[in-house]
């Protein structure tokens, strides 16, 4: 497939008309010029996705919600804030994605993050369609009962929205296992159901085992598979980590049993250097850090005698394999010039849209393996599936049995980036794969179901 002239100015009216009808949304234009740019090319080769406007179907959310959150601090302040679902694609089974509580979420940022999740759930071979929700509530400082008595707020307007065959939300940023547990306690007391309609919950109340490790193992089984392509294994490999949180923590985690060397971390305020590698009892007080005292990284430089370097980002570090596990747009141009230029062979997203548009093309012309977050972090949300299927049949599978499926599916996502993403030369362009590959499967779901 070439990007002849005729998609290249299809591609330039496309996003005029996005940017358009979506006014200053420029994280949601980042997402779908992404898409657009694998994807338009293709679709000028199958009449039937253009003829049925598919993609500009699915750049249009079925539904948004927006609601008022209001709460009361600790100090009894009428407080507000403000909530969001954003229902974008049902074409292959329920709305399925996070909810994200930053000081940062607006409608764009949430519009990104569901449209790019539509496709990676597709790309899961699951049956979940695509969703994102959160607020501009920071639980940052906040205290537990303040944390609870927003999530309380939060459900008792989202509730009659989601469902376990409607919408199933589950943890991003800012929203952990505290954040589900109380979500989930409101949901039930509120629809008298005790059912699978949030994932990431609690083992004693249906949540599955893997599940908190999945974003970050499934991370570590993608980039062992791009790895093997080139016959090599990340043994030995030194390893760059952005953030601290739930995916940065077991990214860490499976590095080390694949015999991996973590050297960073970081968190928004900066970021530490182990030069030694992070072993697995660093591992132990970084978690304690950061799940259970909720402190900052600085902690972990003065505990362990490492640098730190306040407000300033880990890609400088020389390394072999770049992991950005934090945020979006946090790996730009300059950052991708330097892990170039120290010798990166790999970069694979455990965040959503870490590199900016110019940082994938300096990687990509380098020759790096770059793999876009929509494969290579689709492990959480697979193993929310998983949670969804245990909760249908009341089951409980072993760490083994979850695990090994998680290891499937994550090889299958590298097959299908293959299958459409393999260049003349062999080599391997997974935007362009996991792209098309995401889209192949609700296109054809929504040319089946009709124009809905
Ligand atoms: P957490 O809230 O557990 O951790 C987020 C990390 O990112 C923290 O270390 C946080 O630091 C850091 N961070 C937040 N804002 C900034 C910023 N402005 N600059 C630099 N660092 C920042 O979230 P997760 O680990 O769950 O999510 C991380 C990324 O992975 C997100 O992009 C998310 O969308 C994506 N993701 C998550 C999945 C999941 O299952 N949880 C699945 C797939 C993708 P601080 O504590 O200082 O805020
Ligand atoms: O971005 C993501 O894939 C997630 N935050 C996980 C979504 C989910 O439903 O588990």
């Amino acid at each position: 497939m070439i990007a002849t002239k005729q998609s290249a100015s299809a591609i330039d009216k496309f996003m005029q008309m996005v940017e358009k009808h979506n006014p200053a949304q420029p994280e949601f234009y980042q997402a779908v010029y992404e898409v657009a740019l694998a994807v338009i090319p293709f679709i000028e080769e199958h009449p039937e996705y253009k003829k049925a406007n598919i993609l500009e179907r699915m750049i249009e959310p079925e539904r948004i919600l927006i609601f008022r959150v209001p709460w009361m601090d600790d100090a009894g302040n009428f407080r507000v804030n403000r909530g969001y679902r954003v229902q974008m694609n049902n074409a292959i089974g329920p709305y399925k994605g996070g909810l994200r509580f930053h000081p940062d979420v607006t409608l764009s940022v949430l519009k990104f993050l569901a449209f790019e999740q539509v496709f990676k759930n597709s790309l899961t071979t699951l049956p979940i369609g695509g969703g994102k929700g959160g607020s501009d509530f920071d639980p940052k400082g906040k205290s537990d009962n303040e944390v609870m008595r927003f999530c309380q707020s939060f459900m008792i307007e989202l509730f009659r929205h989601i469902g376990k065959d409607t919408d199933i939300p589950a943890g991003d940023i800012g929203v952990g296992s505290r954040e589900i547990g109380y979500l989930f306690g409101q949901f039930k007391r509120l629809k008298n159901e005790f059912n699978g309609v949030l994932t990431g919950k609690g083992y004693a109340y249906g949540g599955s085992l893997i599940r908190p490790e999945a974003t970050g193992y499934g991370l570590l089984f993608f980039v062992d598979e791009m790895l093997k392509t080139k016959g090599e294994t990340i043994k030995g490999k030194r390893v760059v980590i952005s953030g601290s949180g739930n995916v940065a923590q077991y990214a860490i985690e499976k590095t080390l049993a694949f015999g991996g060397i973590p050297i960073t971390a970081s968190d928004s305020n900066g970021f530490i250097y182990d030069h030694q590698g992070i072993d697995t009892h660093k591992l132990a007080y970084l978690l304690d850090l950061k799940n259970n005292r909720r402190g900052r990284i600085s902690e972990y430089a003065e505990a362990f005698g490492c640098p730190y370097f306040e407000g300033q980002k880990p890609w400088k570090i020389p390394c072999d394999v770049a992991l950005p596990c934090a945020i979006q747009n946090e790996l730009d141009e300059e950052d991708a010039k330097k892990l170039v230029a120290n010798g990166c062979k790999l970069v694979a997203e455990g965040a959503n849209m870490p590199s900016t548009p110019k940082a994938i093309e300096v990687l990509q012309k380098n020759r790096l393996l770059y793999a876009p977050g929509k494969a290579s972090n689709a492990g959480g949300v697979a193993a929310s599936g998983l949670e969804m299927s245990q909760n249908s049949i009341r089951m409980y599978w072993t760490r083994e049995e979850v695990e090994g499926r998680l290891r499937v599916i994550m090889e299958m996502i590298h097959e299908q980036c293959i299958r459409y993403g393999k260049n003349a030369d062999g080599s391997v362009d997974y935007v362009k794969g996991a792209n098309i590959a995401g889209f192949v499967r609700v296109a054809d779901a929504m040319l089946a179901e009709g124009h809905v």
